[in-house]
């Protein structure tokens, strides 16, 4: 109680400051006059929402299903996972997690008032040992249930196995976000799963950006070398789990996950490589346990970041010269960068077309924790980057899993504690 009165007490002085001299101030004005809502809490690892125009919210909970959140507050569970209780209006019973996989992603159909579909991303067990899958979903008139669900994607590579690396657990670098672009496609991020040849590999769809459409055919736009997957528009991620649109050039930019050392923001080029070869033998290493070379013991014993970089690069450039290059490498340390979003509307003031990107807060090796959010301001052709500040919260920080611009112009970030909050201008 005693920090939402300081935060009105905040938000108070800053609207004077505001009214009377916004002038000149460069980004004071948005960095103290953010409100915060709690829109939900207690939940399971929250992992993305997405909205209606009306405020009602699809979000998932990693372990748990897919809910929605209507507009006067209710929640309705829709789809629930192997082994949740039977508060859902149904169970899938292929649909479980393991480590960082699970229900992910979530996007709402652009023309869903016309035909009520939404995307969630999950993993499933359907097929030994198991895939990642892009489920299409119509949802019912009162929003109490879904059907005819169709597996628009279903070979997503899955890890079910633990591997001899530290955070090598089933599960891990499972990709996940879902999201439509101003061209009509679903964007899909898959992840490396700790396999040295998923990224590079042409067939492989772990460790991709790929563009498909409503069935879950490639866009025919799509512009891969040849011998790849059609699905894919972008190849050589690590982990992706953060997508979003640059507001005026409409170019997809992601977020992912670095290893150790460079968590990187990258515009996306069709048919580009971003550059991650966690095999053996590359860039000049030898062999690497469990011929994956993402987490080697020498990294987290002996180097500092920049080492690790020159070492395992998140994009290595001496093998792949015409690699897309990072827009920012967050200072060179890795501490999981998840979502991204832009700001969008005049109510952003300075941050106005801003891309804002979540980050989880992974302490490893001296890297400095930091949970936040960071607002990554570009040039207007959104090719180049300008200024990177730390957005000051209004609440405790937590570990961002998901922003999501919502239908106010209100910024939602979720975070694994169990939340959903909104922070607006
Ligand atoms: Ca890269």
């Amino acid at each position: 109680m005693s920090q939402h009165v300081s935060v009105l007490s905040a938000c108070a002085l800053v609207a004077s400051a505001v009214t009377f001299g916004m002038t000149s101030a460069a980004h004071a004005a948005n960095t103290t006059s953010l409100t915060h809502t709690a829109v939900l809490s207690g939940l399971d690892n929250p992992w993305d929402m997405a909205f209606l125009p009306d405020g009602t919210m699809f979000y998932t909970e990693k372990c748990r299903g897919l809910s929605v959140r209507m507009p006067d507050g209710t929640v309705h569970a829709l789809l629930g996972m192997k082994g949740t209780d039977d508060d859902f209006a149904s169970t899938a019973e292929d649909l479980f997690c393991e480590g960082q996989a699970g229900m992910m992603g979530v996007a709402v159909d652009p023309d869903f008032e016309q035909n009520r579909q939404i995307f969630v991303y999950s993993t499933s067990d359907m097929t030994a040992p198991g895939t990642n899958r892009l489920m299409r979903m119509t949802v019912g008139d009162d929003f109490t249930s879904v059907a005819d669900r169709t597996d628009i994607v279903d070979d997503v590579q899955y890890k079910p196995k633990a591997t001899d690396h530290p955070f090598g657990g089933p599960g891990a670098h499972n990709g996940g976000r879902v999201r439509f672009g101003p061209d009509g496609y679903i964007y899909l991020t898959t992840g490396d799963t700790h396999n040295g040849e998923v990224p590079q590999s042409p067939t492989l769809i772990g460790s991709k950006v790929l563009r498909i459409d409503r069935d879950g055919n490639a866009a025919a736009e799509n512009t891969p070398p040849e011998g790849f997957d059609p699905r894919t528009y972008t190849y050589g991620h690590r982990n992706v789990q953060g997508i979003a649109f640059h507001p005026t050039t409409n170019t997809p930019i992601v977020a992912e996950h670095g290893p150790w050392h460079s968590d990187e923001i990258t515009v996306l080029v069709n048919g580009g490589n971003a550059g991650w070869d966690p095999r053996p033998n590359m860039a000049g290493r030898g062999d690497c346990p469990d011929n994956y070379c993402g987490y080697m013991p020498n990294q987290m014993e002996g180097m500092n970041r920049f080492e690790r970089a020159a070492f395992m690069p998140m994009t290595d450039f001496d093998t792949y010269p015409d690699a897309m290059p990072p827009l920012w490498d967050n200072n060179g340390w890795s501490q999981g960068t998840s979502s991204a979003a832009f700001l969008t509307g005049e109510a952003w003031g300075d941050w106005e077309n801003a891309m804002v990107v979540g980050i989880m807060g992974i302490g490893f090796g001296g890297t400095p924790i930091g949970q936040r959010i960071d607002v990554i301001q570009l040039s207007e052709d959104g090719t180049e980057l300008v200024d990177v500040t730390e957005m000051t919260l209004p609440m405790e920080a937590g570990r961002f899993r998901s922003l999501v611009l919502g239908p106010d112009g209100a910024l939602y970030a979720s975070v694994d504690e169990g939340e959903i909050h909104k922070l607006a201008p």
